[in-house]
């Protein structure tokens, strides 16, 4: 089942006994990665907040930046002339580049969707920009992206059939023309965008479309887009059955804990998101038992370890007294965080210290990237579903 071809491949480990979920690991030019994978997002080419060692060290393996953003500022030439991204971000783990159709939509003025692109404004200095499958090809060839997205269109998950089948046909016809412009296909992988929204008759059609297409892998767009979890989960259990096997699967925009491990249970290895940082940063941390809005008055006083289940995903140990608070301590900590406490993080939040951001996000990485290591394991060792109750029950999920 194993496919040596191209620049990017994957190679099946073990599948679920139960579930039928997969262990995999991914091949690139920039090192091989643990499946399922979750993937930090640095948009501008930097993860906010949190710097590249840091960053190897809770474990991530790709990141993903914006093909709309490097192109808007720096410029994807400035970046090629530099050397590539890799090169200029000091990052030589792999990279994923999203296409910029998502961001075109959501971020610019005066969009204007044709056939040909999409013409609008960017949301930096206001010019006039002019986006087609063959450019977002060409800025994310200068990037020099492990995997590049074809350019595809956002749309609103509830709108008439009508059109999300013209939108999902023209996005059918834009991973075409990508396909067609892409030459450099023994360093960087091209990865078709399954759309169709609700509608099983349109996903069907477009991701066996992309399939005969014979990319290296194959993204689910166009969820977590405002639908329930449950129609998430509805859509994934008749569209992945239809992707290949030996293929990669990535879920695009997802990172809560529950939806992570219910796309895994279908099928899913690869994610990516901006939550655990971008609620980070605003001070809400992703623990084992559930979120912590670090900013309410109730941790003022509470020094209590910042997530006393960090041990958890640190290696080393976190010592706290008999009341729970934080002991001294001498040894050397996997996590310069790690002996910190949520009276602590409280006062720097309030005090708009900029480590406050940086430790939340941080910290929510580490969170994420250790509950896929986890779920990795749960894999090999046959027992998700009882992994997924588990994790469920901390996080407070059965509460609600
Ligand atoms: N398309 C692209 N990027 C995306 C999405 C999509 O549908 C989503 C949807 N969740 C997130 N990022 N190109």
């Amino acid at each position: 089942m194993t496919q040596q071809k191209g620049a990017v491949w994957y190679e099946h480990l073990h599948t679920e006994k139960h579930t039928g979920a997969r262990r995999g690991r991914l091949h690139t030019p920039h090192g091989t990665f643990e499946t399922p994978m979750f993937m930090p997002v640095g948009t501008q080419g930097a993860v906010k907040g949190v710097n590249n060692r840091t960053l190897k060290e809770i474990g991530s393996q790709f990141i993903l930046a914006n093909t709309y953003h490097l192109w808007v500022r720096p410029g994807d030439e400035l970046i090629a002339e530099a050397g590539g991204l890799h090169k200029y971000m000091g990052w030589d783990q792999a990279i994923l580049t999203d296409s910029g159709g998502f961001q075109v939509f959501s971020l610019s003025d005066s969009r204007k969707l044709s056939e040909e692109g999409a013409t609008f404004r960017n949301h930096v200095n206001g010019d006039k920009m002019f986006l087609s499958p063959e450019v977002a090809m060409r800025i994310q060839n200068n990037l020099g992206s492990d995997v590049m997205m074809q350019l595809d269109e956002a749309i609103p998950y509830f709108e008439t059939y009508e059109y999300i089948r013209d939108s999902m046909q023209r996005s059918l016809r834009w991973a075409d023309r990508a396909q067609q412009y892409h030459k450099k296909t023994d360093t960087q992988a091209l990865f078709g965008i399954v759309q169709g929204a609700g509608f099983r008759d349109l996903r069907t059609e477009s991701a066996k479309e992309l399939v005969k297409m014979d990319l290296p892998g194959y993204a689910v767009g166009g969820l977590s887009v405002g639908e329930s979890k449950k129609e998430m989960n509805r859509v994934l259990d008749f569209t992945m059955p239809i992707l290949p096997e030996d293929k990669p699967r990535y879920l695009m925009g997802v990172a809560a804990p529950d939806s992570l491990i219910d796309s895994v249970i279908r099928g899913v290895d690869m994610f990516d998101c901006v939550l655990p940082t971008r609620v980070g940063r605003k001070g809400t941390l992703m623990t084992k038992r559930g979120r912590v809005v670090i900013k309410n008055s109730k941790y003022k006083n509470d020094f209590s370890p910042i997530d006393p289940d960090l041990e958890y995903y640190s290696k080393n140990p976190i010592r706290t007294n008999q009341f729970g608070n934080l002991a001294q301590y001498d040894l050397p900590s996997y996590s310069p965080y790690q002996n910190l406490s949520r009276s602590y993080l409280h006062h720097l939040f309030n005090a708009n210290e900029l480590l406050g951001a940086q430790i939340a996000s941080e910290h929510n990485l580490r969170y994420l990237l250790n509950l896929m290591e986890e779920m990795r394991t749960a894999i090999e060792e046959d027992r998700l579903l009882e992994f997924r109750e588990q994790v469920l029950e901390d996080y407070g999920y059965n509460k609600a």
